[in-house]
């Protein structure tokens, strides 16, 4: 039986992931911790939870000394978009928060997971079917950053002998927690568009293709990955992964197949469109369909179907 302890659990991954987590390893065996204290009512309270800014490292030690965890889920970090308006402030967040995380998982030898990206690739990386091992020059700071992230997690690993485990994550469409500050945002915020107003304008272009995947493939993902036996394991930091590779046309016509008038229009944000014209049109996920079994389960309408079934819902509370 695990016992995990996850830094910014109310982001849009940490919120479904908290959940499922302890589902499965018991309510008292998962501890949340994120900046802030959630409003009560927030489902990640009805399990163990510490407020924590993982630039605190004496504090996430004292934390997890108490909690004795054996796993360590490091999901706190700023998005791209967000990032590339604050470089300097995304480098000390985005790296010092890693570096606590991993010296607070080597002092406690726990086992380590925080998520790469899409975003770790650049430019002059093949644009598709982009193999696991390639180029990576990645021109925004969130994509520097997820690089170096990548060598560092590898480097505990062979250094120091930590269990570091990472996937390269697409997109990640969820109607749980809307996502904030990414620059695949635009394909979760169209199916929120289209249940409230039947009409979306799209930041991202027509044509311009990236990698996604629905949360709870994501969610397995993790899941899968952290029980894999180590033998199995030929690469570590990171594992591309993806279930699909789309551009907002496709989304608008897998939307229409259950909202027949719904309307996409285009304004495009050059910022974000540049950021994602800067990687991959779609990535190769065959070594973690190899090393363990990584097997998504929403294809683009299955997960339009649940999408607008589950925000309808919403709506109607
Ligand atoms: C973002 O758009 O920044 C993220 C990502 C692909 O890492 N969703």
């Amino acid at each position: 039986m695990k016992r995990i302890m996850i830094t910014g659990a109310l982001g849009q991954i940490g919120t479904e992931l908290t959940l499922k987590l302890r589902e499965i390893y018991g309510v008292e065996n998962v501890l949340a911790t994120d900046l802030r204290r959630p409003e009560e009512g927030n489902p990640v309270l009805d399990g163990p939870f510490e407020t924590l800014d993982v630039m605190d490292h004496d504090k996430m030690l004292a934390i997890a000394d108490s909690f004795k965890p054996d796993t360590m889920m490091h999901m706190a970090a700023l998005l791209s978009a967000t990032a590339e308006k604050n470089p300097v402030f995304a480098w000390n967040l985005n790296m010092g928060g890693l570096l606590n995380a991993l010296e607070v998982a080597r002092k406690l030898e726990m086992q380590f997971f925080t998520p790469s990206s899409i975003g770790a690739f650049g430019p002059n990386t093949p644009k598709d079917n982009t193999p696991q091992t390639t180029i990576q020059r990645p021109t925004t700071m969130y994509g520097v950053n997820k690089v170096a992230g990548e060598l560092l997690c590898d480097y505990y690993h062979h250094h120091f002998g930590l269990d570091t485990r990472g996937v390269r994550f697409p997109g990640l469409i969820s109607h749980v927690k809307e996502p904030g500050g990414g620059t695949t945002d635009y394909a979760v915020e169209i199916y929120f568009k289209a249940v409230r107003e039947g009409k979306y304008a799209s930041y991202i272009d027509k044509g311009t293709f990236m990698d996604m995947m629905f949360m709870d493939d994501a969610i397995n993902a993790i899941i899968e990955l952290m029980e894999a036996p180590a033998d199995k394991l030929v690469d570590r930091n990171a594992f591309n992964v993806t279930a699909m590779s789309i551009d907002p046309e496709m989304v608008a016509a897998s939307i229409r197949k259950f909202i027949p008038e719904f309307e996409l229009t285009y304004e495009v944000d050059p910022v974000r469109q540049g950021i994602a014209e800067s990687w991959p049109n779609s990535i190769d996920a065959t070594e973690a369909k190899k090393q363990w079994g990584f097997n998504p389960k929403f294809d683009l309408d299955k997960m339009t179907e649940e999408m607008l079934t589950a925000i309808r819902a919403k709506e109607q509370k």
